[in-house]
């Protein structure tokens, strides 16, 4: 019982480091902090995100307002980035910050059952 439980946990980590990892890539790993801060908002709702792609200067502060504008919770994943909100209510808002300092394209998401699948997922393209 002990063996087969951590069989399960060890294939939910290998599923779960190769699915979202795959497409996402690092090109340089040393950018340096600009200082400068940008201010996005993005909207989730049933189910999108609204921009579903954003696009930053590397060594930027990212700073998103991400307001809930849907009728269920939703959250905000981006994993590349070590982010991972709460589930919001609706109505409700929650601010997001991280340095983009990784290049590439990388994907968020919203964790919530089915909800990435049924469309909420968007891009943020850092050059
Ligand atoms: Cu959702």
């Amino acid at each position: 019982m002990v063996i087969s439980l951590s069989v399960v946990l060890i294939t939910v980590a290998l599923i779960s480091s190769i699915s979202p990892q795959a497409e996402e890539e690092t090109l340089s790993p040393t950018i340096k902090p600009t200082g400068r801060v940008v201010e996005l908002v993005i909207s989730g709702s049933e189910f999108k995100f609204d921009p579903a792609v954003i696009e930053v200067n590397a060594g930027d502060t990212v700073r998103i307002l991400y307001i809930n504008d849907g009728r269920r919770k939703h959250n905000f994943v981006l994993d590349a980035f070590g982010i991972r909100t709460a589930n919001i209510a609706p109505g409700e808002s929650v601010v997001i910050e991280f340095v983009a300092d990784k290049i590439g394209e990388f994907k968020f998401w919203c964790s919530l059952l089915g909800h990435r699948e049924r469309g909420m997922e968007g891009t943020i393209i850092v050059r």
